[in-house]
């Protein structure tokens, strides 16, 4: 497996895909909004996901559900700080969702040690400079605007190509301010500013992100493409709660195609999918993880 660079060295001796497990620390998420707002809520799922095979736990501060309003910078910090520093002296990687340098830097220097950027350094002038000073991994992901206007930004010639180029242009702004290539994971954003169908064309082409040359992270947990995929005969999608065999069946395409890490809220399965991916992968010459 292809790490980052500057990842801790337990995850760096990994060879299989990494799961991450998400925490949002909001009251608006679309699939754990509310749930995990308070400190004491969010460490408690993060312990869960841990010991259910999570190997990272993403901490979110800000809803990217679809229609959602920003959350003010003060704010953010008091929801994912306090949780970070507790995660992080318990030992779990951590990574920060956050679009602000300002809170990625915080996170950072309160144990966190992966920044995950849904904007690709376009939400925010300050987090591409951040990065630079930081020696963490920097998840770059595909975006295209906040979550008020993305369903509007789903015009593409060719979403494979465009969202390819598109990554190529926010690394090519990452290294201009001197953010170690070496250090960026991309992710193709699925449900940001792409509708179901450029969802799974982008899924159907992750050898050709593969491409770009750098580890990839896929994040399809829960999502509305999923709902929609299977929804009743009269079109009610199915509920968010019932896509977690859907997104572990994603998960098993994408370790076979040895995408770095994936992201989901539900951890268990998606634990395994990975571990059988890997064996098949190898042939079971290695069981070690
Ligand atoms: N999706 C969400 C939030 N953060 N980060 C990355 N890197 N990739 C994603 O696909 C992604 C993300 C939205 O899902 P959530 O509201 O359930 O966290």
């Amino acid at each position: 497996m292809r790490h980052p660079a500057g990842l801790p060295l337990e995850l760096a001796s990994l060879e299989r895909t990494l799961v991450m497990g998400v925490v949002n620390v909001t009251p608006d998420s679309f699939s754990d909004g509310g749930r995990f707002l308070a400190p004491d809520a969010a460490t408690a799922q993060a312990r869960a996901l841990a010991a259910a095979g999570a190997d990272i736990i993403d901490v979110g501060g800000e809803s990217t559900r679809p229609g959602a309003p920003r959350v003010g910078l003060d704010e953010e910090l008091a929801r994912v700080i306090p949780v970070i520093e507790q995660l992080a002296a318990e030992g779990m990687h951590v990574s920060v969702d956050t679009m602000r340098g300002a809170v990625a830097m915080e996170a950072v220097r309160a144990g966190a040690c992966m920044v995950n950027d849904v904007s690709g350094g376009l939400g925010e002038p300050d987090m591409l400079p951040t990065i630079a000073e930081l020696d963490v991994p920097y998840i770059l992901m595909h975006w295209r605007g906040h979550s008020d206007v993305m369903t509007s930004l789903t015009e593409y010639d060719d979403v494979l190509s465009d969202v390819a180029t598109e990554l190529s242009q926010r690394v090519d702004a990452a290294l201009a301010l001197q953010v170690d290539p070496r250090r960026i994971v991309l992710d193709p954003g699925l449900g940001f500013a792409k509708d179901s169908k450029q969802n799974w064309v982008l899924l159907q082409g992750l050898e050709t992100l593969k491409l770009l040359g750098r580890p990839l992270l896929i994040g399809a947990s829960r999502k509305r493409f999923l709902g929609s995929l299977l929804a009743e005969p009269d079109g009610t999608p199915r509920a968010v709660f019932a896509r977690d065999a859907a997104t572990d069946a994603i998960t098993a395409i994408s370790a076979v195609h040895e995408v770095w890490a994936v992201r989901v809220h539900n951890v268990r399965a998606s634990a395994d999918a990975v571990r059988v991916a890997h064996a098949w992968l190898t042939g079971g010459d290695d069981e070690s993880h």
